[in-house]
């Protein structure tokens, strides 16, 4: 069997309320799938990042740097294929847009090995569970959102039986790191943080005493400030404290976690073995969150989780992109002993619910794993076709 082509498909919608975070504003999603075509007819699917900026230069990366390394090969050689587009990448890679490349790239080579196996992928890899808990990703700040509408959220997802929530906070440029006020639309939707503090007790309270709730920073805080915050949280019992300081913050994001009793859960925003070498091994997170498109695809992310299993430490894997990265999320975590919950967008994207022939089946926070070979899954093409942006 030999690759015979291998393209990056733009995917973009555009949303008419943005939805924030404290580290940026959602005005649309976006996705690059990745499709690799074999001679025997087998079409692998993955989904690679964004790599921070437009589906086009993902899919540059995709169909200029990554495909002639590709060509021509037999696609089951998926170690030596992943070591080679890292290797030959290495002067412009390591991090960013080529490791979101190369994950999609892997992802797809794993999906046209599980068919080729006849097997779900989870099941190949060697499966630990066969249902999965994920929970509600919401709570993020809205123009129009006040904490009655931010309640009802939480209200509705305890309504549909999902056992935790996360949430956003942090969005208040004059506590942030010098370099937030470099983000878009950071005028809008600020708060205090007491603002926050009540948003949160607001929202343990919608959830009750027993529901998982995790709050999410993304990075923009000190070190003192998320100590300080940290304190002042913990009468919420929070599952989880997201990404409290800045990424390379490495030695800050130790001594928040040393003096917090709450777990420290990060960083989505690292990539790869050795990044999260430096995470695991100097305890700047209790709980790793790889992101499947962004840290180099099942192959990393597995060796990601096989270092946190060392380090005695969960993994939460972050999923916030089109329903193939949530699928292939799902076979991750199904596949590995040290998986806590999967992150489930709640946010409006039509990439991932309308993207898929058969939608997932979620009930009561729960999701079964696709039973057919490969990710188990097939696009609706009429859909690609409605957002694609090439
Ligand atoms: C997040 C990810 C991507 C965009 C906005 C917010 C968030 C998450 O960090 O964990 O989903
Ligand atoms: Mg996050």
């Amino acid at each position: 069997m030999k690759i015979v082509d291998v393209r990056g498909i733009p995917l973009t919608w555009r949303s008419p309320n943005p939805y924030m975070s404290a580290a940026g504003a959602q005005a649309g999603r976006s996705a690059v799938l990745v499709e690799i075509e074999t001679d025997g007819g087998i079409v692998g699917l993955g989904e690679a990042g964004l790599g921070g900026g437009a589906p086009v230069v993902t899919q540059t990366v995709v169909e200029r740097l990554l495909k002639p390394m590709l060509l021509g090969q037999d696609p089951l050689l998926i170690e030596r294929h992943w070591q080679t587009m890292f290797e030959r990448s290495r002067a412009g890679g390591r991090r960013g847009v080529v490791m979101h490349a190369i994950s999609g790239v892997d992802m797809a080579l794993w999906d046209i090995a599980g068919k080729v196996a006849g097997l779900p992928l989870y099941r190949l890899f060697g499966a630990y569970a066969d249902t999965l808990e994920v929970y509600a990703s919401g709570g993020f700040y809205q123009e129009g959102k006040d904490v009655r509408a931010l309640v009802a959220e939480a209200e509705s997802y305890v309504a549909q039986g999902f056992g935790g929530m996360k949430m956003k906070i942090g969005r208040n440029p004059s506590t942030q790191t010098h370099l937030r006020g470099l983000l878009a639309m950071t005028e809008k939707c600020v708060v205090t943080p007491e603002e926050d503090l009540a948003r949160v007790e607001a929202v343990r309270k919608a959830l009750g005493p027993h529901r998982k709730l995790m709050v999410d920073i993304n990075c923009v805080w000190s070190p003192a400030l998320a100590i300080a915050m940290g304190k002042a949280l913990e009468p919420f019992d929070l599952t989880w404290i997201e990404e409290p300081v800045a990424t390379d913050d490495i030695d800050g994001s130790a001594a928040v976690a040393a003096a917090l009793h709450t777990p420290i859960a990060g960083y989505e925003t690292e990539v790869g073995l050795y990044g999260f070498r430096e995470l695991i091994t100097r305890r700047a997170v209790d709980i790793v969150q790889p992101d499947l498109a962004w840290t180099g695809g099942f192959s990393e992310g597995r060796r990601i989780a096989a270092l946190a299993h060392a380090h005695n430490m969960m993994v939460a894997p972050h999923a916030f992109g089109s329903a193939v990265l949530l699928v292939a999320s799902l076979h991750f975590a199904a596949s590995i002993p040290n998986a806590l919950v999967v992150e489930l967008d709640r946010n409006e994207n039509p990439l991932r619910e309308a993207l898929l022939k058969e939608p997932l089946t979620i009930e009561r926070g729960m999701v079964a794993l696709p039973t057919r070979p490969g990710l188990g899954i097939e696009l609706d093409r009429a859909v690609v076709d409605r957002y694609r942006v090439d």
